[in-house]
């Protein structure tokens, strides 16, 4: 159990506060107990997000917070069991995991801060990156169609699948709020700011 929060370490302007925040009144506002709730996160800049929530939490490895959090909810389905993922993380590396998860319709819920960028690794071109967007891994221009989120889910099956901005912040907290209480899988995709490296 989290009690002794870290110091946040997020770029000024960066839209996890947004989701960080969302994340926090929509718990408040559930009124589950702490002990009932588990955020389970990856390597990343948001990933740092289970530092910043009083609670149950793990910070795992790169693509891998859904298996962790699937394997707490199949060892005890009472817990709300909440995993966050990055653009790179959970549609990159860990993208079998997460349309697994879905076409099996296990009951956890699944942020995706999709800043459409390897962040902490200094905003390499991800998944989700536009097409011809210069990034210090495409100097020309990204070559491939990005992905599209909730089509990717719904190929999956998923039937909780959504996109929302960050900075529609109530939309936010109303659709995490939604997606907890929802029972069986469910999906968000946060599009979010990152003002040092989404210049477009
Ligand atoms: C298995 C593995 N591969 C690669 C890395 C290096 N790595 C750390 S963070 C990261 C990118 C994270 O991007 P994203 O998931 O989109 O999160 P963001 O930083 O944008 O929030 C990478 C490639 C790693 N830590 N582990
Ligand atoms: S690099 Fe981007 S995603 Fe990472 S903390 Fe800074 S603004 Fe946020
Ligand atoms: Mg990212």
């Amino acid at each position: 159990m989290r009690t002794n929060l870290q110091d946040i370490q997020w770029c000024p302007w960066c839209g996890d506060f947004l989701i960080l925040g969302a994340i926090k009144n929509a718990l408040t506002e559930l009124g589950i107990d702490k002990e009932n709730i588990v955020t389970v996160s990856w390597i990343g800049c948001a990933g740092k997000i289970t530092q910043y929530i009083p609670g149950y939490a793990a910070e795992t490895l790169h693509g891998r917070s859904i298996p962790f959090g699937v394997w707490i909810k199949l060892a005890n389905k009472k817990l709300k069991v909440i995993c966050f993922g990055g653009d790179g993380d959970m549609y990159g590396i860990g993208l079998g995991h997460l349309l697994h998860t879905a076409k099996r319709n296990i009951d956890i819920t699944v942020i995706v801060h999709n800043n459409e960028n390897y962040g902490l690794t200094t905003g390499q071109a991800s998944p989700t990156t536009p097409k011809w967007i210069k990034t210090s891994s495409t100097p020309e221009g990204n070559p491939y169609w990005p992905f599209h989120p909730v089509g990717l889910l719904q190929s999956a099956w998923a039937q909780f699948t959504k996109q929302v901005e960050d900075k529609d912040f109530l939309w936010l907290k109303n659709t995490i709020i939604e997606a907890i209480n929802y029972e069986g899988f469910a999906h968000i995709d946060v599009i979010q700011a990152c003002p040092s490296w989404k210049k477009w």
